[in-house]
């Protein structure tokens, strides 16, 4: 793969966070945007700035998490609905009904949850999400991809850059909601502080995205650690109480530790973009964005 420094000649390509001078924007953010911040703690939008996450105790009600997860389970029991999910066996890829019995699969995720269960809504904009998504957009956000974990993922180390594109590219953020509290050895969340900053790796095409049959695909993760590794970033775990989120840039490496027993991993994954970005999926007329009450959007793509 490629090394390219990440080339800030075009603002606008980025979130004003990624920028070079985003602790000035930050500081001088009320008059420049005509609005206020609405992240009452400062910290919390440094720490995203320069360390390319950000964690937000207690987000979201214990209610909220309860009502989602009984509509989830009866929705995955009922022959009549059918959501999608994805999942790895020893015969590879699949793209499957979600049924509860596939859900301890490897890297089993049930897709989109936000399209058919309004429930998962009040999760992923809840205030302080939402709060802190305007800021970090000074837009309104659109949820445009849900996934729910029942287990930990194991997921390789990655940067979403490589897998979920947004025109301008770096154009969103993701959000991870703890549905229970997190135990080690479940195959936590794991990420790599400060990453988001490191050059860009490009694929055989010249590109950040990974395309199917790219010759560098199957070594990406392995390059990406070696990548992380020699610049001193440090593994860092993700260990939640139930009600606590996370946000990641989207150009910062993280992943799903290897999970050594069968204990659940609870938790509910959201990319949102602002709303003047776009998604590939979403530039067909018949692809529309729908405004909550709250001020979030929700796209759908079937
Ligand atoms: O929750 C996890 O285990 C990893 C999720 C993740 O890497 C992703 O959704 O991009």
């Amino acid at each position: 793969m490629q090394r390219r420094a990440k080339d800030y000649s075009n603002p606008k390509s980025y979130l004003w966070t990624d920028l070079p001078d985003a602790h000035d924007i930050l500081a001088a953010g009320e008059k420049r945007f005509f609005s206020r911040w609405q992240t009452k703690d400062r910290n919390i939008l440094r720490r995203f700035i320069d360390e390319g996450y950000a964690v937000l105790p207690s987000a979201v009600s214990d209610s909220d998490v309860d009502r989602f997860q009984a509509d989830l389970y009866a929705a995955l029991a009922d022959p009549n609905i059918e959501f999608p999910m994805t999942y790895w066996d020893d015969d590879g890829h699949h793209y499957d009904i979600a049924r509860l019995e596939k859900l301890g699969y490897r890297e089993a995720k049930v897709l989109d949850v936000h399209v058919r269960l309004n429930s998962s809504h009040n999760l992923i904009f809840a205030p302080k999400l939402l709060a802190f998504m305007k800021d970090i957009f000074r837009e309104e956000p659109v949820a445009f991809q849900t996934l729910y974990f029942e287990h930990g993922s194991q997921q390789y180390a990655h940067q979403d850059t490589a897998f979920v594109y947004t025109e301008p590219p770096y154009h969103f953020v993701a959000s991870w909601i703890a549905l229970e509290d997190i135990e080690p050895n479940t195959g936590e969340l794991f990420y790599y502080p400060r990453s988001h900053k490191m050059d860009d790796l490009l694929f055989g095409e010249g590109t950040k995205a990974l395309r199917p049959g790219d010759p560098d695909g199957p070594a990406y993760s392995v390059n990406l650690e070696q990548f992380t590794g020699e610049h001193g970033y440090e593994r860092a775990r993700f260990l939640p109480k139930r009600t606590d989120a996370f946000f990641w840039a989207s150009d910062l490496v993280h992943g799903g530790e290897q999970r050594t027993g069968e204990a659940t991993r609870k938790s509910l994954v959201t990319h949102y973009c602002p709303r003047s970005a776009t998604v590939p999926y979403a530039q067909e007329k018949t692809v529309k964005a729908q405004r909550l009450h709250c001020g979030g959007w929700v796209l759908a793509h079937y």
